[in-house]
Order: C-alpha cells, then sequence, then structure tokens
C-alpha cells in the first residue's frame, strides 16, 4: 500500500473479507463498499511483461480498481500530489474519483485488474495528454 498521501480524489477502500473453512468470498455492492451506482466494469489480464497502460485522465469518471489475482503498480496524480500505490490484494481497492491522471506498471503475469465506473465507455472523457490534464486541473482550481 501507499504510505504517502494519496492525491485528491483517491482513496483505499478495504472490503470485508468474508471468509470461513471453505475459502474467501468478498461482496461489492452499489452504495456499499461501492460509492456509486455500477454502469461498467472491465478488466485487464494477460498483460504482458514490461507492459504499462493507462496514462490517461478522466473528466468525469469514478472508479474503484482492484486485483482479483496477482499485483500492479499504479501512479496517481492529481496536478500536484503524485503517488504510487501497489494492488496486490483482492481485498483493497482504490477508489479514484474526480480529475486524476493515472498510469498502470509492473503487471505481475498473473495480474486480473478489475475496474467498476459509474458511466458507460464514452472516449470523449479521457484527457490522454498531460499538458491537456493540467490545464484542465488549473481550469477547475482557477
Ligand atoms: C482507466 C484504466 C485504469 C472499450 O471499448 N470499453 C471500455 O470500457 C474500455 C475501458 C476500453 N475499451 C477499449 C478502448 C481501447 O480500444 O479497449 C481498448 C483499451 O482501452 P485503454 O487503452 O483505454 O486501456 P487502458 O488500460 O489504458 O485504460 C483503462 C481504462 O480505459 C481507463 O478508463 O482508468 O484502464
Amino acid at each position: 500500500m501507499s504510505p504517502s498521501p494519496l492525491p485528491f480524489g483517491c482513496r483505499l477502500i478495504d472490503f470485508t473479507l468474508r471468509g470461513d473453512e471453505r475459502g474467501s468470498l468478498i461482496a461489492l455492492e452499489a452504495g456499499k463498499e461501492v460509492p456509486f451506482e455500477i454502469r461498467r466494469t472491465y478488466y485487464i489480464f494477460g498483460t504482458k511483461e514490461g507492459v504499462s497502460r493507462g496514462f490517461h485522465a478522466h473528466r468525469q469518471l469514478q472508479q474503484l480498481l482492484l486485483v482479483l489475482n496477482g499485483s500492479c503498480r499504479l501512479v496517481v496524480d492529481d496536478g500536484e500530489t503524485r503517488a504510487e500505490v501497489i494492488l496486490d490484494r483482492p481485498d483493497t481497492g482504490l477508489l479514484i474519483t474526480g480529475l486524476v491522471w493515472r498510469e498502470m506498471h509492473d503487471f505481475s503475469h498473473d495480474c486480473v485488474l478489475l475496474a467498476l465506473a459509474d458511466r458507460p465507455y464514452d472516449p470523449a472523457d479521457y484527457l490522454r495528454n498531460y499538458a491537456d490534464f493540467t490545464a484542465a486541473v488549473k481550469q477547475i482550481t482557477a
């Protein structure tokens, strides 16, 4: 987990592990563990060694990211604070809301990264250029 302060709009959420003698189960419900209505889910797996992903921010999208298996390193950045978060256990998720630049690195070969999102896919919601991202941050903080 990240020992440094997280950017504005980012929060780590610990999920309740419902384990018994058979193994483990985690339940995620909108309005409970997930603080928004879930409109979309997607997952990233089979990421090739050395490949990084992301490198964008979202104008509106809220997401909860967690690994179902394996690990990866996330870089999150609100234009002022930049932090690294290692996701390596299925009982912790990273909530990202607001204007946050995100990058994903160091995927383990067995990593399955799950995203729960509050909106359908919309390419227009992406800021794919860091300069456009910082300009958008300046606009909302002006
Ligand atoms: C994010 C990080 C964590 C779709 O058709 N529908 C979808 O819902 C998504 C997420 C992607 N796509 C298509 C668009 C691209 O042709 O799948 C392809 C790969 O998407 P992208 O390059 O955006 O993937 P990442 O890993 O760079 O970013 C993704 C999410 O797009 C993004 O919202 O926050 O994971």
